[in-house]
């Protein structure tokens, strides 16, 4: 048995060069654990709260408060704890903070001292991260969701629609997912470059060329499957995330495609051409974060063929998803820690999505770090399906390439999810 000895947070920067939080727990068998703490940028208004500064330096984004809170309160109150007792820790640090979104402490925090203390105990359990986190039976790796046309508040491009990704679901190992991955945003990069458009990337590693609407951008995808030799549908699926709240005002969705603004209905109507005309197999965040009557009227009509994802509906948070299910609201979840900020609950919001067949996709947030956890819990909890972004810039790679090491190390016993999670 392995207690703590000392937290201590500092703050350091993300992929967008935004301060954030870094939280290293040293046990008093000295094992270690870091965590670095990822931040998004379309969050959902649900998400459990990220304390920063305000003030003028930085944009008003430094969150040496957050740092304070950690190597002062929380260090001061956690030490001694048992490390392997992750759930009295977490809901210690809930109590601690005492409010409903971890306002007082700060989200980020709380997050990162969560998952400093589970790296910290695999240590000490001289496990894998995965294996801890895990199971015996943790041995399947995701099928990636690769984000490779950004838009949206991801770059200043003209995309409404946030993420068009491929899923390479025929590769027989997740080794072969990325050499495929690899070919196809080497292909689109051409594909871009010979017509001149830039093969500059967006926040998630993803080209960001202007393309004037969603149709434009999965015809895009096709060329470069097909340019690469694969076959759309059989090879390759293709996953949106429309991050609609962000397109969504006055009670309309606002796409530049179009018009004219388009209520929910017709926006419902918009999706279910666009899957009936491209291979889309997921469809996140398709309507606002609030229009749960939108979204059961959408997962009516194509649920049973098309993956729902929530993602600002739920916000990984077990209560939100409790009413998505009774609801019939999506058939999905995605998974960020940050949203809800401790590792129980995370897992909590993992184990109601099983337990009501419901798919659920770890995912990293568009401002990331070189911190690779997310990898580790999506093997950890046989997610079948991963989004961690392009196949640029280490701060997304770097997720890719545990998932590789991770294989390796399963050999024989590893698994690609592959076409089973296709409906
Ligand atoms: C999303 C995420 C990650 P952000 O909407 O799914 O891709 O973006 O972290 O900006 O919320
Ligand atoms: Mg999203």
């Amino acid at each position: 048995m392995a207690n703590i000895k000392k937290i201590t947070g500092r703050q350091i920067y993300d992929s967008r060069g935004n301060p954030t939080v870094e939280v290293d727990i040293t046990l008093d068998d000295n094992s270690f654990g870091r965590s670095l703490v990822p931040s998004g940028a379309s969050t959902g208004a649900h998400e459990a709260h990220e304390l920063r500064d305000g003030g003028s330096s930085l944009f008003g984004r430094g969150v040496t408060k957050a740092v304070e809170n950690i190597n002062n309160e929380i260090n001061s109150s956690l030490m001694g704890m048992n490390s392997k007792d992750q759930n009295l820790i977490d809901n210690a640090l809930i109590e601690l903070d005492g409010t409903k979104n971890k306002s007082r402490l700060g989200a980020n925090a709380i997050l990162g001292v969560s998952l400093a203390n589970a790296k910290a105990s695999s240590v000490s359990q001289n496990q894998h991260l995965f294996e801890y986190l895990g199971n015996k039976e943790s041995n399947i790796l995701p099928v990636p969701m690769m984000n490779i046309i950004n838009g949206g508040a991801h770059a200043n491009n003209s995309l409404d629609f946030q993420e068009f990704m491929i899923m390479p679901v025929s590769a027989e190992s997740f080794k072969d997912a990325m050499r495929i991955g690899s070919e196809i945003f080497h292909s689109l990069k051409a594909i871009l470059s010979d017509m001149s458009e830039p093969t500059s990337v967006g926040d998630e590693g993803g080209f960001a060329p202007n393309f004037k609407s969603p149709e434009e951008s999965l015809s895009f995808l096709c060329k470069a499957v097909e340019k690469s030799g694969y076959r759309v549908e059989e090879d390759i699926v293709f996953a949106l995330d429309c991050a609609a709240t962000e397109f969504y005002k006055d009670g309309f969705y606002h796409l530049s495609n179009l018009s004219k603004p388009i209520e929910t209905n017709e926006m419902i109507e918009y999706l279910k051409n666009l899957s009936n005309t491209y291979p889309i197999f997921s469809i996140e965040d398709p309507l606002d974060e609030d229009d749960w009557d939108g979204w059961k009227n959408l997962n009516l009509e194509i649920g049973k063929e098309i993956q729902i994802v929530g993602d600002d509906l739920f916000v990984t948070n077990p209560e939100r998803l409790l009413k998505g299910i009774e609801e019939s609201s999506a058939n999905s979840i995605l998974i960020k820690v940050n949203q809800i900020g401790t590792l129980t609950e995370t897992m909590q919001a993992i184990n109601i999505a099983k337990d009501n067949s419901y798919s659920f996709i770890i995912s990293h947030r568009s401002g990331e770090t070189e911190d690779s956890f997310i990898a580790d819990l999506s093997v950890a909890t046989s997610s079948c399906q991963i989004k961690t972004g392009s196949l640029s810039r280490s701060d997304r790679v770097s997720k890719y390439n545990q998932l590789l090491r991770i294989e390796e190390f399963l050999s024989d016993n590893a698994k690609y999810a592959g076409k089973s999670i296709l409906k």
